[in-house]
C-alpha cells in the first residue's frame, strides 16, 4: 500500500461561470483527492477557514482515517455546525474518500456498498417569464429526455428579479435587493402548476420550489390547492429555523415535501424525520459534511421511508456532483438528483466521469469520485465576488430568500 500520509493541501478558487472553491489534498504516495467547499456568496469565509484552521491540522495525518478526521474537525472544534465549517469538513471528507477509492482502484460507489442502481433519476429547472414561455421551456427539456422538471415562473405584477452580471474583477460587489409579493405568488403558483400539468399530462414529474417566500398558512394553502395535481413535491415551503411549522402544512395536504438544502448536520434533520414531516431530504455532501455525514443522514431518513434529493443547483460544483452521484448510486433510499447544469467553462476546469443520459445521471467507472481539477484552466477564471439577492416586501420589510 502506498504511503497515505497527507503531504500537502491547498485551496483553489475559480469562477468558470460562477465561483467554486475546491480543496486539493495530496498524499506522500502520490495520490490526489479533491472536494468541493463552495458556499454561494460566502466563498472567502470557507477559504480562510480552510487555510488558517483546517489545512495545518491536515498535514501529516493518515488520509485513510476518514472517520477520525471527520470527528477531529467536527467534534474536536468545540464550535460545531454552520455552513462554513461544514463545507470545509465536507471538502476534506470528499477529498479523502476520493483518495481512498483511488487507493483501492475502485469507483467510490463500490466502497460505499456497491451499486443499488445504474442510473439516478434527475430534474433540471424550467423557467419562464410567463406560463407560455415556461411551457416552451418544459417542452424543450422533455425533448432532452427529462422525466422530472422543476418549474419556476415570474409572478405577474411582481417586480422581476434583475439578472446580476458578474462585476469586473476587483470591484466590490454588494447583494442586489429585490421585492417579492407573497400574496400574488400564493394566488399564482397553483394556477401556473395546473397549467403545466394540463398541457403535459399526468406522467411528467412536476416539482416546485416555494423558496420560503410565503407565510406558513399560505404554504399550507398552496399544498392543499395543488394536491389534485399530484406534484412530485413542493420544496422549502417555510424557512428552516423552526421546522415544527411543517406540521401545519402536513395537516393540510398530502402533497410531498422536500427540505434541507441549507441544513448542515444530522441533528438539524432528525426531528422532522422522526415526526414524518418530510418526504425528501435535500442535504448534499458540500454543505452537510461530506459523504460521511450525508450517508448517516440518508440512513436515518431510510428508517422513515424518506428519500434523498441532493441539492444540485449550479452553485454545487461538478466535484460535489461526483460525490453526490456515487452516494446516490449506492444508497437504498436514493430518490432524485437535482441537475440544473453548469456553464460550459466549468467543463474546461473540472473533468468529470459522471454524465447525463436519458432522464438520469451515471457515475462512470473512474477510480475515486471521478472528477479532477485542471488547475491551469482554473487560473484562467479568477474569483469574482457575487451574492444572492436580498429580498424585501413592497413596504420595505426584509423577507426570506
Ligand atoms: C435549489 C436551490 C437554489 C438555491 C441556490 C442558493 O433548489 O436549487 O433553492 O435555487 O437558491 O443554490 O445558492
Ligand atoms: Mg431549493
Amino acid at each position: 500500500m502506498k504511503d497515505m500520509t497527507i503531504r500537502a493541501a491547498r485551496v483553489v478558487v475559480c469562477a468558470p461561470g460562477r465561483n467554486f472553491v475546491t480543496l486539493v489534498i495530496e498524499t506522500e504516495g502520490g495520490l490526489t483527492g479533491i472536494g468541493d467547499a463552495t458556499v454561494n456568496g460566502r466563498e472567502t469565509g470557507v477559504v480562510a477557514h480552510l487555510q488558517h484552521e483546517v489545512i495545518p491540522s491536515l498535514i501529516g495525518r493518515d488520509a485513510g482515517r476518514i472517520e477520525d478526521t471527520w470527528q477531529y474537525f467536527y467534534r474536536g472544534a468545540y464550535w460545531r455546525g454552520g455552513p462554513v465549517a461544514l463545507a470545509a469538513i465536507g471538502a476534506v471528507d470528499v477529498a479523502l474518500w476520493d483518495i481512498k477509492a483511488k487507493a483501492a482502484g475502485m469507483p467510490l460507489y463500490q466502497l460505499l456498498g456497491g451499486a443499488s442502481r445504474e442510473r439516478m433519476l434527475c430534474y433540471p429547472h424550467a423557467r419562464g417569464h410567463d406560463i407560455e414561455a415556461l411551457c416552451d421551456d418544459v417542452a424543450r427539456l422533455c425533448e432532452k429526455g427529462f422525466r422530472a422538471i422543476r418549474l419556476h415562473c415570474d409572478v405577474p405584477g411582481e417586480p422581476q428579479h434583475p439578472f446580476i452580471p458578474p462585476l469586473p474583477h476587483g470591484v466590490a460587489a454588494l447583494p442586489a435587493e429585490i421585492t417579492r409579493d407573497p400574496d400574488a405568488y400564493t394566488r399564482f403558483a397553483p394556477r401556473m402548476l395546473a397549467a403545466v400539468r394540463a398541457r403535459f399530462g399526468e406522467e411528467l414529474h412536476l416539482l416546485h420550489d416555494i423558496h420560503n417566500r410565503v407565510t406558513p398558512i399560505q404554504a399550507a394553502r398552496i399544498a392543499r390547492e395543488t394536491e389534485p395535481l399530484n406534484l412530485f413535491w413542493l420544496e422549502d415551503p417555510v424557512p428552516m429555523e423552526n421546522p415544527e411549522v411543517l406540521r401545519l402544512i402536513r395537516r393540510a395536504s398530502t402533497t410531498p415535501l422536500a427540505v434541507g438544502e441549507v441544513l448542515n448536520t444530522i441533528h438539524d434533520c432528525r426531528r422532522m424525520m422522526e415526526e414524518q414531516l418530510i418526504d425528501y431530504i435535500r442535504v448534499t455532501p458540500v454543505h452537510a459534511g461530506g459523504i460521511t455525514q450525508v450517508r448517516r443522514i440518508a440512513d436515518l431518513a431510510a428508517l422513515y421511508q424518506i428519500r434523498t434529493a441532493f441539492h444540485g443547483a449550479p452553485d454545487m460544483s461538478p466535484v460535489n456532483f461526483g460525490a453526490a452521484l456515487h452516494l446516490g448510486r449506492a444508497l437504498p433510499n436514493f430518490g432524485i438528483q437535482e441537475y440544473a447544469g453548469h456553464a460550459p467553462e466549468a467543463g474546461e476546469v473540472f473533468h468529470a466521469a459522471w454524465r447525463y443520459a436519458d432522464g438520469g445521471m451515471t457515475t462512470g467507472e473512474a477510480p475515486g469520485h471521478g472528477v479532477t481539477l485542471d488547475e491551469a484552466a482554473a487560473a484562467r477564471f479568477p474569483y469574482n465576488p457575487s451574492f444572492l439577492p436580498v429580498v424585501r416586501l413592497a413596504d420595505g420589510t426584509l423577507w426570506h430568500y
